[in-house]
């Protein structure tokens, strides 16, 4: 056995596109798509080929990291678990339960062995401080999801390949290769779309996917919600809503719609910069149209208003009757259910953040508060932090206070295989060993996929003796915490255990062994109309005018705020070669043009008496930044755009490649305050910056 291939699917994005892993013995030689997957058809991207630069990188940790000053010193796993445990039982020992904070970052949706593993070490620790990405990413649609359907993930999902009139804002999958819609990929099932249909694409830059959409319109951003306003009042006119097949099943539609159309919408057009003829004619397409959808993510999501937003789109696609119908908006029923029983539906307000008083879901406070919690002396004070595979110095708003905060901890304990931005202020990291080591199934993905699909991951090779798996590491902090704080520990069971157990508590009929013996993954069907019978609110009803969003409805203001003396709106950019901010050390990834310029339009580079390709000072109501300058026609006049996760240029970060980049952090420019109010959501895209010559 020499040459030979293993197949997996890749764990670097939402898309979990099937690879093939080509060895020579035990030599990883090349990585490429997976032909044989139903589902990713033998789509790569380059993130995937990058998996051998993560596997190779010098700068990856692979042993427990304990800090000595600025110096670090590996130690050994058993001596880094008693040590992780104490710490932290002593902090709670003397400051009480909530003096533990936890951040949990996007990889650890990523690994089986993370997201499944986690949540034990957390309720061990009783703490209140728990924070994740999500409140910078898709609370808005776990709260609406919630609210309407009565759990957070019962995500009606776009059925992008039957649907004829697809109306996507804010989001660019194909830059992110889908988000909230698990769609590998995505340039050949946008393309059979625009042949039988149409793709429209909200958005304040004319993105990849815009270019491939059949008719793109610029919208000035966070203006949305008036948008989705107006689309509604315009729905009204093309004809009745479509309700029959939510009968008995649907309440408060009614006083929804009423409130919306009472909603003042003459200077819409001029908030949005999307005429009104233009809105009419869209909305009478898509009410025309038999199998239509209407979609938002970050874009939408990530601002002023992410969950007005997220509302308004449920009711446009009810309103159509597109909601849980073949070619609209579908619930996955996954083969590991993550909805239904024994899982956590969404509650919000049981507790409140210390300084600001803002309330927690599904047991959760927003990450905007953290640096205050950690900053603010008084008792519940934030003294140690956990953090996993997050990196919220480059990922959360304000990162310099966040920065300046971590730093006045007494102690940080990371589960990261990288010392970056965020992990060099901790005492202790933890690295767990290469997911090719690891069983996995994507309990998360699977779930909101645009198919039903299953997939069990195998390991490819062993670990080495010397590393721990995430799993592992998860029941060694938690052994010896319990140990140190006199507290009841249960190591959980291996990967392949809980999978089989999560399978059975499905209705795919799908059991491990089958899984196993499918090394292409299996493909149960396309997604089928599954809601109705799977409601969980209290009224057993799609709940169409949640009080709470009514009331943010009522408070809306009418007009935009005044934008501030000469100011631009900033929003961010994804590129397909980045992963947020942590693959930047991939030298394949980061070779060739730099790609973290802030684009303007030309207009206004010509108006404010700048030059393409110069040097600026961006500043914000937060902070500033420099940056180089790239004028551009894709970007809507009066915005500019950057993308988040640079910012690499820190002392003390260990990544030979990334600190060699140039490219300030967005997030040094945003503000903790800005907050969509219901879900406390960051508002990240959207903010008012000055750009001045150096
Ligand atoms: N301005 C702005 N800010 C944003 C966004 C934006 O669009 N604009 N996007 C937001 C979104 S959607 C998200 S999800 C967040 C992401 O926010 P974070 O999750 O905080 O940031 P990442 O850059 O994904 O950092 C991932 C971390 O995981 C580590 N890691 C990688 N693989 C593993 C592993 O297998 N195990 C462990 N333990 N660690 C690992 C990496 O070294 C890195 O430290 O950023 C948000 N921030
Ligand atoms: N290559 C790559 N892929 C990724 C990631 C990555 O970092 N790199 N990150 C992954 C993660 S964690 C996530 S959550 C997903 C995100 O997946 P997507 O949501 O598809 O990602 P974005 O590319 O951020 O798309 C957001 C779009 O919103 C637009 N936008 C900004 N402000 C507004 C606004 O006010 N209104 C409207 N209508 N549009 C606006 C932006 O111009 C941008 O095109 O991507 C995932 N995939
Ligand atoms: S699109 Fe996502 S899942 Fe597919 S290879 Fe690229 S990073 Fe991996
Ligand atoms: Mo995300």
């Amino acid at each position: 056995m020499s040459r030979h291939s293993k197949f997996r699917a890749c764990p670097l994005c939402e898309a979990i596109c099937g690879l093939e892993f080509q060895f020579d013995d035990d030599k990883l030689l090349a990585i490429r798509g997976d032909d044989a997957d139903p589902f990713s058809r033998g789509h790569i991207c380059p993130k995937g080929n990058a998996i051998l630069d993560l596997e190779n990188d010098p700068d990856r940790l692979r042993r427990p990291m304990l800090r000595n000053g600025n110096a670090w010193q590996e130690i050994s796993w058993d001596e880094a678990f008693t040590l992780a445990g104490e710490k932290l039982a002593a902090t709670q020992a003397q400051h009480g339960a909530d003096s533990i904070g936890s951040y949990l970052g996007n990889p650890n949706v990523h690994h089986f062995g993370h997201i499944a593993y986690v949540p034990a070490l957390l309720k061990a620790f009783r703490s209140r401080n728990v924070f994740s990405a999500s409140s910078v990413d898709q609370w808005p649609h776990q709260l609406v999801n919630a609210q309407m359907y009565g759990h957070q993930f019962l995500l009606p999902i776009p059925d992008i390949d039957h649907t004829d009139y697809f109306l996507m804002l804010g989001a660019n999958p194909m830059a992110s290769n889908g988000s909230l819609m698990t769609v590998p990929d995505v340039r050949a099932r946008i393309k059979a779309l625009t042949a039988r249909g149409t793709l429209v694409v909200i958005d304040p830059r004319k993105t990849e996917t815009a270019e491939l959409a059949s008719v793109h319109h610029f919208i000035r951003p966070a203006s949305d919600v008036y948008f989705l306003i107006a689309f509604l009042q315009a729905l009204q006119h093309a004809g009745p809503a479509r309700l029959h097949a939510y009968t008995g099943k649907l309440t408060g539609f009614e006083t929804a719609m009423a409130a919306i159309a009472a909603f003042p919408s003459q200077d819409i057009p001029a908030m949005t910069g999307i005429a009104d003829e233009t809105i009419q004619n869209m909305a009478h397409a898509f009410y025309a149209a038999q199998r239509a959808v209407a979609y938002g993510r970050m874009g939408v999501s990530v601002q002023a208003h992410g969950t007005l937003c997220q509302w308004l789109l449920q009711l446009i696609n009810l309103y159509c009757g597109q909601l849980d119908a073949v070619g609209g908006a579908l619930v996955n029923e996954a083969a590991l259910p993550i909805t239904g029983k024994g899982t956590s539906p969404g509650a919000r307000s049981r507790w409140h953040s210390r300084v600001r008083g803002l309330p927690e879901f599904s047991g959760e406070l927003p990450v905007s508060v953290l640096h205050e919690e950690i900053t603010t002396p008084g008792d519940g004070q934030i003294r140690a932090l956990f953090t996993s595979a997050g990196n919220p110095v480059l990922s959360t708003p304000n990162g310099v206070a966040l920065d300046a905060a971590l730093q006045q901890l007494d102690f940080m304990l990371s589960m990261d295989i990288y010392i970056n931005e965020s992990t060099q202020h901790a005492d202790l990291i933890l690295p767990p060993a290469s997911f090719l080591t690891q069983y996995h199934y994507d309990s998360v993905f699977n779930a909101f996929a645009v198919r039903r699909v299953a997939r069990l991951n195998t390991p490819l090779r062993e670990r080495g003796e010397d590393e721990r798996a995430d799993w592992e590491i998860v029941n060694g902090i938690g052994a010896a915490y319990a140990k140190a704080a006199g507290k009841p520990w249960q190591d959980l069971p291996p990967p392949k255990t809980l999978i089989a157990m999560g399978l059975a508590n499905g209705s795919s009929g799908l059991d491990i062994a089958q899984l196993q013996a499918a090394e292409h993954g299996i493909d149960i069907g396309a997604l089928r109309p599954s809601m109705l019978s799977r409601l969980q609110t209290e009224s057993g009803t799609i709940e169409a005018a949640p009080p709470l969003f009514m009331q943010a409805l009522q408070a809306l203001p009418q007009q935009l705020p005044k934008s501030a003396n000469g100011s631009l709106q900033l929003i961010g950019r994804r590129d397909i070669r980045s992963n947020n901010s942590w693959m930047h050390n991939a030298p394949r990834l980061v070779k060739g043009k730099a790609r973290h310029h802030l684009l303007m339009h030309e207009d206004d580079i010509f108006s404010r008496g700048l030059n393409d390709g110069a040097h600026v000072r961006v500043r914000s109501g937060t902070g500033e930044i420099t940056v180089e300058l790239k004028a551009s026609r894709s970007v809507m006049p009066g915005v500019v755009c950057l993308p988040h996760g640079f910012g690499h240029q820190k002392q003390g970060v260990r990544l030979q490649h990334a600190t060699e980049l140039a490219g300030p952090s967005y997030n040094d420019l945003t503000d903790a305050s800005a907050l969509d109010g219901p879900s406390g959501n960051a508002a990240l895209n959207g903010v008012d910056v000055w750009v001045e010559a150096l």
